[in-house]
């Protein structure tokens, strides 16, 4: 069996209380941070999601990011291998059957658990990963308590954050290990099997444009493919995703 040192985590910050770990790993990267090193936060109070979005980031949840220097910071396959390596590191930890949406959220029982942002700076990218491991919903927003879950409320039980901290930090470790040795197949295999989205009908926001259809696949780049009515399937590379 080959060993290997595990590169994501080979340093661990923890810090009691921050805007975003983004944000830090970000500045830490400047000051010359190695590939691998994570910060890890209790609580955020600028936790942020995609396109502007922010991210509720009371105590109780995982906030999470790794610094990776990846040949293509900005590929898209890398926030899938995120998400693969999240899902099946909560999976371990926690038993929890969380399944994967297109492109980086993390579901369980179509409510979103914990999503994925991956913010490229060349020639780095900061992976930024956030879990609802025992979060109080009454501490979330109003708006996004009706949409969000934590796995405590679906395993019935408070889970161990620091096991999630590891299974996560694990699985991506092993998913950005199989990408950059040119096993991204393999990782969009593994993304294929969590998902949630493949085979369902879903309506994509793309900017101003809706496209609605059935999601047939994800293609070698992880791009998604929605097959509508007629033509060929429309190619989406960046986008909202709901399923109907
Ligand atoms: C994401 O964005 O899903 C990416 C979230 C990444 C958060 C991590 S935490 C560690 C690291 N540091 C950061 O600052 N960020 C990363 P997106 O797909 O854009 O989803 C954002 C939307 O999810 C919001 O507009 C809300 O509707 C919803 N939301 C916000 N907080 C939530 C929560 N705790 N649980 C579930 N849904 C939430």
């Amino acid at each position: 069996m080959r060993t290997r040192t595990r590169l994501v985590g080979s340093t661990l910050l923890r810090v009691d209380r921050l805007g975003s770990t983004n944000d830090l790993l970000r500045s830490l990267a400047q000051q010359g941070a190695s590939e691998g090193t994570a910060v890890v936060a209790r609580e955020q109070t600028a936790g942020r999601g995609r396109m502007g979005r922010s991210w509720a980031s009371p105590p109780g949840g995982l906030w999470l990011s790794v610094l990776l220097r990846p040949p293509r910071p900005a590929d898209l396959r890398l926030a899938l291998a995120a998400a693969v390596g999240a899902a099946e590191g909560v999976r371990g930890a926690s038993g929890a059957p969380v399944g994967l949406k297109w492109p980086n959220d993390l579901v369980l029982q179509r409510r979103k658990v914990g999503g994925v942002l991956v913010e490229a700076i060349p020639p780095w990218a900061v992976v930024g990963i956030g879990v609802n491991v025992n979060l109080d919903r009454a501490l979330l927003p109003p708006d996004v308590r009706k949409s969000a879950v934590s796995l405590a409320e679906v395993v019935g039980h408070m889970v161990d954050l620091d096991a999630v901290l590891d299974g996560v930090l694990a699985g991506l470790d092993h998913a950005y290990d199989a990408l950059r040795h040119g096993r991204g197949d393999e990782v969009l295999d593994r993304w294929r099997r969590l998902s949630v989205t493949l085979g369902q009908p879903v309506r994509v926001r793309i900017g101003g444009r809706v496209v609605q259809g059935i999601a047939v696949d994800i293609d070698a780049a992880g791009a998604l493919l929605v097959a509508g009515s007629a033509g060929a399937p429309v190619r989406v590379l960046a986008g909202d995703v709901t399923l109907l």
